[in-house]
């Protein structure tokens, strides 16, 4: 425990605004919290950081197809980041975004500095450039064409100020050397380290082909580029050129995914070094969670998002998946099933079942209080002895940032005293004072191991770990208990339990999945809302209903709708969905695959030739991991909302146009 509270800066990456938090992005944010959770209860004064990276062309194409000017894009696009992370109880200490004035002058200063001390020069860049799009193409399409647009691409030289990146070469190898664990995990050290053996170009650092960026002072129409402007923000965020007035500069660890490690290890030092100021202690990088063995992206439909599980399982159970199921730094697929089975077996079946059965034994024969231990027998000391070992082994894996095997060890203690439970029968004792002392004896070993492996799972469940400390009667928060402190045997017998609380109860795998995925379904898709009758009046009755007019909507919103006939060719039933079927179906022009929820009410075979109504330009989306690219139309029949199909009673032509 340090002596007076030493300071630990910690930050995730200063995400991109043109579009909004996935499972990536929850992952290293959560990754943050439990660090930063975790040094608290070591004694620290820790700052966590993340915030929002707003300037570039992407910001100034999105604004525009949104229509309106980027500040106000970029406002909307924080606070829902910021609220996001509020919502999930993940909030930043300090939430920075890179339009803030502070961090604009921490830019600015930064260059200044940069300049004053020789590492920054006037240059020309000379690069493929797409007039359309007023931006440089790193990576033109085969014939130089637009990636965006598909419109070729022209060669165009414009001033640029230069960093001299490559006098950097020999000061960063020498850094790394005296910092061995400057660059994490090994692998990328290596990366890095030969990536920089290779030799250093200068880089680019403004541009004069960009409105939506931080003006270089004095040298309008040169704006800060990407990179010298989103890593200063680490900077910013704890008091920019003011930083020794609050003393949490250097930061501690970056924590990054490993698409922008380079940034983070070659650059930002390098920056750093050339403005004379301290250099992080750590970058931590970490491996890709996958979604169908691929990276996600909205275009690809397969974008995980953290609101729909948290509702359906709860926060604690998306931070225990993703940090026990893949290793720390490598990358992960990501399945719904997986984490509602390990939801089933480790919180539910695991965790919560020994909380609730230790607090109902107690509750039960000794009204809810906390007896003395008597004689302890070997195979309570057997248990002692393993929790107590637990501590330190857990506490050097989250020091390690190794995660899962520090869930791993949390949890073979729980299994431990399930297998106790099991085998002493406590229940099965009678009420001879022997047998009670006895009884009294293993249900406070019981408890005892429930309030140590409580308190090392607090940085990853914190709500559920809480719940079981307020059980157990602990005076003192779990978040702010001294972990250094923490031995076996602390346990006050008489301690009276506190109120039992639902921890995660058991779900149906099927049904969570089913849920989970139409709560995301609808959640990037949103379907419009439905308008209110005119003569409905608002909740509370105080507003009155909004005028007729606006209830409805014209010709031109229909016309969005594409509806076609189509027809069904075939029909399948989908293992683990019971209400899914799989169709394939003839919309004129293709066949498409297309999911729909009538399993329960028609028979895969006697769909097969059926002439249906379907939503043919609906953006695809992916149903029980199965893509479903349309839906089809039917009605909704009865309380249970029975589905009816639609159909004709004339010869219509396949791919017809409904209007
Ligand atoms: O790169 N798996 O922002 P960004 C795991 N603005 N982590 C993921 C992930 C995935 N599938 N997808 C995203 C930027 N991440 C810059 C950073 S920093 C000064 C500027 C996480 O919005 C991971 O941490 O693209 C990755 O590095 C980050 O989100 C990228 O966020």
């Amino acid at each position: 425990m340090p002596e007076k509270k030493e300071k630990f800066y910690l930050t995730t990456p200063i995400y991109y605004t043109n579009g909004l938090p996935h499972i990536g992005h929850t992952y290293t944010t959560i990754v943050a919290d439990v660090i930063r959770r975790y040094k608290r209860m070591r004694g620290y004064d820790v700052v966590m950081t993340t915030g929002t990276d707003e300037h570039g062309v992407n910001v100034e194409r999105a604004a525009k197809k949104a229509g309106v000017a980027e500040s106000e894009f970029v406002a909307k696009m924080a606070d829902a980041w910021r609220a996001l992370w509020d919502e999930l109880g993940i909030p930043a200490d300090e939430f920075v975004r890179t339009t803030d004035l502070q961090h604009v002058r921490t830019v600015q200063w930064l260059f200044r500095q940069c300049k004053e001390n020789g590492y920054v020069y006037k240059g020309n860049y000379t690069g493929l450039y797409c007039i359309y799009d007023n931006a440089f193409v790193n990576e033109p399409k085969p014939g130089n064409l637009c990636p965006d647009c598909d419109r070729p691409l022209e060669t165009v030289t414009e001033e640029n100020y230069f960093f001299k990146l490559s006098t950097f070469q020999k000061p960063l190898l020498d850094f790394y050397r005296k910092n061995p664990d400057f660059i994490q995990p090994e692998t990328r050290k290596n990366e890095i380290i030969s990536f920089v053996e290779g030799g250093l170009k200068d880089l680019s650092i403004t541009r004069t082909t960009i409105r939506w960026g931080i003006p270089v002072p004095g040298e309008e129409p040169h704006v800060f580029y990407v990179w010298f402007d989103a890593l200063t923000a680490y900077l910013s965020a704890v008091g920019g050129p003011e930083y020794e007035k609050r003393g949490y500069w250097p930061a501690d660890l970056h924590l990054v995914g490993k698409d922008i490690i380079r940034f983070h290890t070659v650059y930002w030092p390098a920056f750093l070094m050339a403005a004379m100021l301290p250099v992080p202690k750590q970058v931590w990088a970490h491996g890709w969670f996958l979604m169908d063995a691929a990276k996600m992206s909205k275009s690809k439909g397969n974008v995980v998002l953290p609101r729909p599980i948290v509702n359906m399982l709860g926060m604690d159970a998306l931070r225990y998946f993703l940090l026990r199921e893949v290793v720390f730094g490598q990358d992960g697929n990501f399945s719904y099933d997986a984490l509602v089975t390990r939801y089933n077996s480790d919180l539910a079946n695991g965790l919560g079942n020994l909380a609730s059965r230790t607090a109902a034994l107690i509750e039960k024969n000794f009204a809810g209080k906390i007896l003395k231990p008597g004689a302890r027998q070997p195979q309570d000391e057997a248990l002692a002895k393993e929790a107590q070992a637990a501590i330190g082994d857990v506490l050097e894996n989250y020091d390690k940032l190794s995660f899962a095997r520090a869930l791993e060890t949390i949890w073979s203690v729980i299994g431990a005293a399930d297998k106790y439970l099991t085998s002493e029968q406590p229940w099965a004792l009678g009420n001879s004072e022997d047998e009670q002392a006895r009884e009294g004896t293993i249900l406070w070993t019981t408890a005892e191991l429930l309030r140590i492996v409580t308190a090392l799972a607090y940085p990853v469940l914190p709500e559920s770990a809480a719940k079981v400390w307020s059980l157990l009667g602990q005076p003192v928060a779990v978040g702010k208990f001294e972990l250094d402190g923490l031995r076996w045997g602390q346990l006050v017998p008489a301690t009276a339990l506190g109120k039992a609380q639902t921890l995660f109860p058991r779900v149906d795998k099927t049904e969570a999945v089913e849920r989970i995925e139409a709560m995301a379904n609808e959640e990037l898709n949103p379907t419009p809302a439905v308008p209110v009758p005119a003569a409905t009046p608002i909740a509370g009755g105080a507003a009155s209903a909004a005028p007729a007019a606006s209830e409805k909507i014209g010709i031109e919103d229909f016309a969005k709708v594409e509806m076609r006939v189509g027809q069904i060719k075939t029909a399948e039933r989908i293992v683990g969905a019971d209400k899914l079927l799989k169709l394939t179906v003839d919309i004129g022009t293709e066949i498409r695959q297309i999911c729909a929820g009538i399993a329960q009410y028609y028979e895969p075979e006697s769909l097969i030739g059926r002439k249906v109504a379907v939503v043919v330009n609906l953006a695809p989306r992916k149903l029980r991991g199965v893509e479903s690219n349309g839906m089809i139309v039917a009605a909704s029949v009865g309380p249970e909302g029975r589905p009816v199909l639609t159909g004709f009673h004339e010869e219509v032509e396949v791919g017809a146009r409904l209007k």
